[in-house]
């Protein structure tokens, strides 16, 4: 039950708020928390210039939950430039261990308040709470930890390049921030996308805004408060909801942004790619849509398959950019497999994201919801078989969509190919005396995010990791990713890693200075 109290003006009163802003009370969960709802501009909540709202619906009940600031070209051009004094003023007096220990104490602050995010999260996003508080908001702070301990390791080489005797020379490089970073994040994680980026950005030295996904910004405004806490300086770090047609174009088309780190679809990778090249050309990374082929052997433990088949698919109500898209059985185990897949789709409670016995919530927001049901459409009317689900949760509120199986799926069908990002399992059969025809069929797709193997022969295994065309790979297991592991897709799931010590590299800059004497 969530009770949402309108037009709270917080300042730093009982609540503990040391910034003031306007927003509201979720009452869930057992909480009461304090909800920013303006934009975060400068350190400051500030309305949005023209006063334009976006409307933020609970997807478990459709009700609306707040109202929040939907920033225009104006306010993303304040957000810039408050960025860009940041970071020619006050973030270059912050030394690389300050900067650390900044992210850290960031990184506290969101454990200690790990419950109200998650809250906020799954009431937002229609996450599984228990999910939200492990993966959506455990690995967000796990991403400020791991990216806290590089500030002070950035560092660049000596080169022993050829001197013009008899003179000797000195040649050195540097790694430096790239100035103002622009973040447009999509509404699946929406906190661990921010995090996920931003943390390697401000790593890095950088100062940075945000543009979350229109559907569920809350986590980010509520974010956004924590870093004051934390003590960033002003500017360092912005947060500007809006729509992706205004203000997220007005990110990637901004003079003064020199870098953007995208995660969303394809098609709108493409267009910011276009926007970033002809503004200033400023760098860009790309984290698109996928397909993932999922190739399960009959060599393999059947049981930890079906667990792992079953997450590579529902994990996240499916909303999860590396789900497998598709499935290939080796025709030996196929009728078990979706036997035991459906087995256990009975027994999986669908229901409120915040009842902790809940393994299934709603999708994020209608229009999605409205894509899952015509996908299934498509899928029955191309000659797929439709197992189970395909259709709304009957007779609930919210945007409870049923987790759903096709068998048959033959490789032209229009499910076969296209991402659907909710929770809809596409099988396909293939023989097993022909692993080069299934590597083809996997492989046979203009995305490449990721993938997965299940098999006990570490050859067959091997051999896969190597052939397929995926920038993730995972073998006997689905969904293992760490912050520490580099993230991202080949072909046209885009370019530039999140994670690890590669994401630093999508927001550094190399100077080399050489000197004779
Ligand atoms: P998109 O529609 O591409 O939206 C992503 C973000 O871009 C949103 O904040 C959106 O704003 C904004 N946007 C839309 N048009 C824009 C424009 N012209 N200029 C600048 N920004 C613009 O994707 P989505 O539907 O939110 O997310 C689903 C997609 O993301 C799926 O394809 C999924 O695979 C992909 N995804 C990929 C990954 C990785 S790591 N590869 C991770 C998660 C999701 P609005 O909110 O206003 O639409």
């Amino acid at each position: 039950f969530v009770e949402i109290v309108k037009n709270l003006r917080q300042g730093s009163s009982a609540s503990g708020v040391e910034v003031p802003f306007e927003g509201f009370i979720m009452r869930a969960n057992k909480r009461e928390i304090p909800v920013p709802t303006q934009l975060f501009i400068n350190g400051e909540f500030v309305n949005a210039e023209r006063n334009d709202t976006l409307d933020i619906i609970n997807p478990t009940d459709e009700a609306l939950i707040c109202k929040v600031a939907c920033a225009s070209r104006n306010d993303v051009d304040k957000a810039v430039q408050a960025a860009h004094n940041a970071f020619y003023g006050s973030w270059k007096q912050v030394s690389a261990r300050q900067r650390g220990q900044l992210m850290m104490k960031l990184a506290d602050l969101m454990e200690q308040y790990k419950e109200d995010l998650a809250t906020i999260e799954s009431v937002d996003s229609g996450a599984v709470y228990t999910l939200a508080l492990k993966t959506h908001i455990g690995m967000s702070i796990d991403a400020w930890r791991y990216f806290a301990g590089w500030c002070d390791k950035i560092q660049g080489s000596t080169i022993p390049v050829n001197p013009a005797r008899p003179n000797n020379v000195l040649t050195f490089t540097k790694r430096e921030p790239i100035g103002v970073t622009g973040l447009v994040t999509p509404w699946n994680y929406p906190l661990m996308m921010l995090s996920w980026k931003m943390a390697a950005c401000i790593a890095a030295g950088n100062t940075c805004l945000i543009k979350p996904a229109q559907t569920c910004p809350l986590t980010a405004l509520k974010f956004a408060e924590l870093t004051v806490k934390a003590g960033f300086p002003p500017g360092v770090i912005n947060v500007v909801p809006g729509q992706g047609s205004g203000a997220g174009q007005a990110v990637a088309d901004h003079p003064l942004i020199r870098k953007l780190g995208f995660t969303g679809s394809t098609p709108i990778g493409k267009v910011i790619m276009k926007s970033c090249a002809d503004s200033n050309l400023k760098k860009c990374s790309l984290e698109l849509g996928g397909k993932s082929p999922l190739v399960i052997f009959a060599d393999c433990d059947l049981d930890k398959a079906v667990k792992h088949g079953m997450s590579s698919v529902f994990f996240n109500k499916g909303e999860n950019c590396i789900a497998a898209g598709r499935l290939f059985v080796e025709d030996r185990i196929h009728d078990e497999f979706v036997r035991r897949v459906v087995k256990d789709i009975r027994t999986m409670t669908i229901g409120d994201p915040l009842n902790r016995s809940t393994a299934h919530g709603p999708q994020n927001h209608k229009a999605h919801f409205d894509k899952l049901i015509e996908f299934c459409r498509r899928g029955v009317k191309e000659g797929a078989t439709l197992v189970y689900g395909g259709k709304a949760v009957p007779n609930t509120k919210g945007y409870f969509f049923e987790p759903t199986v096709f068998t048959n799926v033959e490789d032209e069908m229009f499910i076969a190919k296209e991402e659907s990002f909710g929770p809809i399992m596409i099988i396909s059969k293939f023989n097993g005396s022909d692993v080069d025809s299934v590597m083809k069929r996997a492989n046979r797709s203009e995305y490449g995010l990721a993938s997965g193997v299940f098999t006990k022969d570490i050859s067959k295994a091997l051999s896969f990791a190597e052939r397929i065309e995926a920038g993730t790979v995972f073998v006997n297991v689905y969904n293992k990713t760490d912050v520490a592991a580099p993230f991202g897709g080949f072909k046209q799931s885009g370019f530039g890693k999140d994670l690890g010590q590669e994401a630093l590299n999508e927001y550094l800059k190399t100077k080399c200075v050489t000197i004779e004497f």
